[in-house]
């Protein structure tokens, strides 16, 4: 069977996502493609030379008899509307990090799903696929590091664009990094803080950057993340775990080293498509096998919401300069 899926954003990740399902994965087909500008959505139909239909509407094509699962790759902020609309029409959904911007607009979804009685949704956390993160997972799992005491790590970009304000150094870049520690540590967070440093010249007007994420699990776990987005060298995600005996990082992309002209050195890459590529290949080619079979494993709603919990804290932090604290509410059984 073909799953045939419809994509709503057909922007750099949708495309991205498109490309894969079409030219790398098995199982699904791209039918359907819709965008709120219209004429992106025809281009990428051409570039991929896909055999698609473009949609006025995300909500016209959820709502097609053609489209067996919906993938949402529009803004973060659009997500919620879509996903109720999927999951209102009985079909698998594949969202993009963030499920929602908010912890309110996740708990919406989980309470529609639950209604629906069966998992309709996968949250895009690639990072749980990725072989370094489950290197860094193991050594804590297998205890060979003794117990995990803390996490320093960094999550940088070389710029973004005019639209990207401080909130979204957030539920934008930080809901990487807030659903990663959970999963790594099988942990909650406890509290939040958020220290903004000097402010850099090259970040424009409506966002702060750099800016230092401390949280603290419930297991008194410390972790620190720089979140700097217009650190101009590169895409660098960096991950250091210190145990009671040795500590991890996570391993460097591979990359050739080069001795030329008096110089020895490795390339950076620009952003995150390289950087993940084999982690987006197996959660994707996931979705379409556990959506085939009826039975939806990644990611869920819940890991959505419990990253949202987190992430409301650290933009109320933002806010006050305060240590924020996180109440994780208990998990519903539906998601155990
Ligand atoms: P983008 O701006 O390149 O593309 C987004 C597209 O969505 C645009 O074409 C835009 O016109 C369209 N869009 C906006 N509002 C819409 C609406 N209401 N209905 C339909 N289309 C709409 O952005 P992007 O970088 O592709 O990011 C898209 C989403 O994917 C974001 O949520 C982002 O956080 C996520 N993302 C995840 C990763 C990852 O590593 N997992 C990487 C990049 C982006
Ligand atoms: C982007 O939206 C992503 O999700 C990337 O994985 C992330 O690292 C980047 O910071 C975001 O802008």
């Amino acid at each position: 069977m073909t799953l045939r899926i419809g994509v709503i954003g057909t922007g750099m990740i949708g495309e991205e996502h498109s490309r894969r399902i079409t030219q790398t994965l098995s199982g699904a087909a791209i039918i359907a493609v819709s965008d709120v500008n219209h004429e992106q959505a025809s281009a990428m139909v051409s570039r991929l030379n896909l055999d698609a239909k473009v949609y006025e509407s995300g909500e016209q094509l959820i709502a097609s008899d053609d489209v067996d699962a919906v993938l949402v790759t529009s803004w973060g902020q659009t997500h919620e509307e879509y996903v109720l609309a999927a999951i209102k029409a009985g079909k698998y959904v594949f969202c993009e990090k963030p499920l929602a911007t908010t912890a309110e607009g996740c708990q919406r979804i989980m309470e529609a799903e639950i209604t629906a009685g069966r998992r309709l949704v996968q949250v895009g956390f690639m990072r749980r696929y990725d072989q370094g993160y489950n290197l860094l997972k193991n050594s804590i799992d297998d205890e060979s590091l003794g117990d995990a005491l803390m996490i320093h790590a960094a999550h940088r970009n070389p710029t973004v664009p005019e639209r990207y304000i401080t909130p979204m150094a957030i539920h934008d870049t930080l809901i990487h990094e807030l659903d990663t520690f959970r999963w790594l540590l099988d942990d909650e967070y406890a509290s939040a803080q958020v220290i903004f440093s000097k402010k850099s010249r090259h970040a424009h007007s409506q966002v702060r950057d750099p800016q230092m994420v401390l949280l603290e699990t419930t297991r008194g776990i410390r972790i620190d993340v720089e979140v700097f987005v217009n650190c101009q060298y590169g895409y660098d995600i960096q991950c250091t775990v210190v145990g009671e005996e040795g500590i991890a990082h996570l391993p460097e992309p591979q990359s050739l080293t080069v001795l030329k002209a008096g110089t020895r050195g490795n390339e950076i890459l620009q952003d995150w498509k390289n950087r993940f590529n084999n982690a987006f290949d197996i959660e994707l080619q996931g979705f379409i096998q556990d959506a085939t079979d009826n039975t939806l494993k990644g990611p869920s709603s819940w890991d959505g919401y419990a990253a949202a919990v987190a992430g409301d804290a650290c933009v109320k932090a933002q806010e006050s300069g305060q240590i924020e604290s996180i109440d994780m509410p208990t998990r519903p059984d539906f998601y155990r």
